[in-house]
């Protein structure tokens, strides 16, 4: 009986603590010390207990009996002066802190909102490394040795045969060594080129590099793509224009105007009042670049593209300096 009413006590202790309020409380209290409560019916049963152990078991009884009344009165006033088990001066209803949410740099945002468009015209994206060889960023794209751009004013060199990417189109001639026609890819990433910053330049920027090669394709496919990804990108109203350029990998080349996006061409301040902006250049690629990567050129044709993310954010978000880019500003990040 000894070993029963220790028990017991053991386990009042444990359901008081997890009351919460005045009612289980009181609900406790009946389970165990009611009329016909647990510790009640032994105690009633005392009459049969032999004579010498009645005395001890008695005792013990009325222990128990007196340490649980003690916890429930404590539990008691505790659930009632603190309202449950919520600590003192905490106000359940206040609306509760709200914590900083960081979001998408807008850099990031628009170089995926740029590969996205050309997602949905069956390109794929792919990135490649940022540090390449002289071969996959100048001479397998048909660059002259004595190009410029090879010159260590303009390409930061790790050694001598090691630099970072001043564009993105070296992931194409990796795409064209691993894989075989057709492709439809697009290459984004980070560039680096030895300049001095100021308001429309940078070391660091982005770019997206895109290309597709197929059988007999044309300047019209390139078109194409190029005018409905304009206006996906600024809107189904941009015209666009293809003016003759030149760059080592692609024979024609051309550089893409669109119609001012504030203006709708009639010319403002943000297009110098000509009325268009240049976005990006493309061109046909040329052969020599197909034949160094092994490909036939006579078998297979494409047309490639290059834009600047810094540039195309700048111009539709009206952002008059690419540093703002750069400086980690909250004030400015904030608006995107
Ligand atoms: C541009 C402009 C014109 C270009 C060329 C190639 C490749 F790998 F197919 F030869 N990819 N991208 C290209 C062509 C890039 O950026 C202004």
């Amino acid at each position: 009986m000894i070993d029963r009413l220790e028990a017991l006590l053991k386990e009042a202790k444990g359901t008081i603590k997890l009351a919460n309020d005045p009612k289980s409380v009181e609900e406790i209290r009946v389970k165990y010390l009611g009329k016909s409560g647990l510790i009640t019916e032994i105690l009633k049963g005392l009459g049969q207990v032999s004579a010498e152990m009645r005395p001890q078991i008695g005792k013990v009884s009325n222990e128990v009996k007196n340490r649980i009344s003690e916890l429930l009165e404590e539990r008691k006033e505790a659930v009632e002066s603190k309202g449950g088990d919520l600590p003192e001066g905490w106000d359940p209803t206040l609306p509760g802190r709200v914590l900083p949410v960081g979001k998408m740099h807008p850099l990031t945002t628009v170089q995926k909102e740029i590969c996205e468009i050309f997602a949905s015209f069956g390109f794929n994206v792919v990135e490649g490394p940022d540090i390449e060889t002289d071969y996959y960023n100048f001479l397998g794209l048909n660059f002259p040795m004595d190009h410029p751009a090879r010159d260590a004013h303009d390409t930061f060199y790790l050694r001598k045969d090691l630099l970072l990417r001043t564009h993105t189109t070296p992931t194409q001639v990796h795409v064209m060594e691993s894989q075989q026609p057709p492709f439809k890819v697009v290459a984004p990433g980070r560039v680096y080129r030895n300049e001095s910053v100021d308001a429309t330049h940078h070391h660091i920027f982005h770019q997206v590099d895109g290309f597709l090669v197929d059988k007999d394709i044309h300047f019209g496919h390139l078109k194409g793509i190029l005018d409905n990804w304009v206006k996906k990108f600024f809107g189904s109203k941009i015209k666009t224009r293809f003016r003759p350029s030149f760059f080592p990998f692609t024979e024609p080349s051309a550089e893409v105007d669109i119609s001012c996006i504030f203006c709708e061409g009639k010319g403002c301040r943000i297009c110098k009042q000509s009325g268009w902006v240049e976005i990006m250049g493309c061109g046909m690629i040329d052969p020599a670049v197909f034949e160094k990567c092994h490909l036939d050129p006579e078998k297979w044709s494409g047309f490639a593209f290059g834009m600047g993310v810094e540039r195309v954010a700048m111009f539709k978000y009206d952002i008059d300096d690419v540093r703002l880019f750069y400086q980690n500003d909250l004030r400015f990040l904030r608006q995107f």
